[in-house]
């Protein structure tokens, strides 16, 4: 029996960060804790990049584009239903564009992006009652650069 299952060592992969500029007081608590916890597992400031995108619709095309420069791309992004009656929209061409990314480019590409009923509930998933969704992305991205590393 084969079983994969790799560690949190960090192997000196470069991680690109796509966040969007949209609800910035709640991104940016995702980027300070999706940045923090790449750092806590020992990958370096110089193999950490960041890029704004106005909002989480622009992700997935330039998550594409990081595709050739990183080993993972971590994409953040906050979704709030009560600002928007395209909610569904967005969000639903969000994820299905990052997942598309990341199957044609066989680059893990990690969707750290909250979908929110209000601004309360997206603020608990934020570096507060529910946790940091930056901080866990970060955790998957080093998880999958290692077992897409080893699958290869
Ligand atoms: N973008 C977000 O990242 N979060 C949102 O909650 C949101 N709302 O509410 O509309 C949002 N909209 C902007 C969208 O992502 C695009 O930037 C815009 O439509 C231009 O293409």
């Amino acid at each position: 029996m084969n079983e994969y299952r790799v560690s949190l060592v960090n192997t000196g992969a470069k991680f690109a960060i796509v966040v969007s500029r949209f609800n910035e007081f709640i991104t940016k608590s995702l980027l300070d804790g999706c940045v923090d916890e790449l750092l806590r597992l020992g990958v370096s400031k110089d193999n950490i990049s960041i890029t704004w995108t106005p909002g989480a619709f622009e992700i997935p095309l330039t998550a594409k584009l990081l595709t050739k420069k990183a080993d993972a791309v971590i994409c953040l992004a906050a979704i709030i239903r009560g600002e928007t009656p395209h909610f569904d929209f967005v969000s639903s061409e969000t994820a299905k564009g990052i997942a598309s990314v990341s199957l044609a480019t066989e680059v893990p590409v990690i969707y750290g992006v909250i979908t929110a009923d209000s601004v309360d509930q997206a603020i608990d998933r934020a570096g507060s009652k529910a946790g940091n969704r930056g901080r866990s992305a970060a955790r998957s991205a080093v998880e999958m650069v290692n077992l897409v590393e080893k699958l290869k």
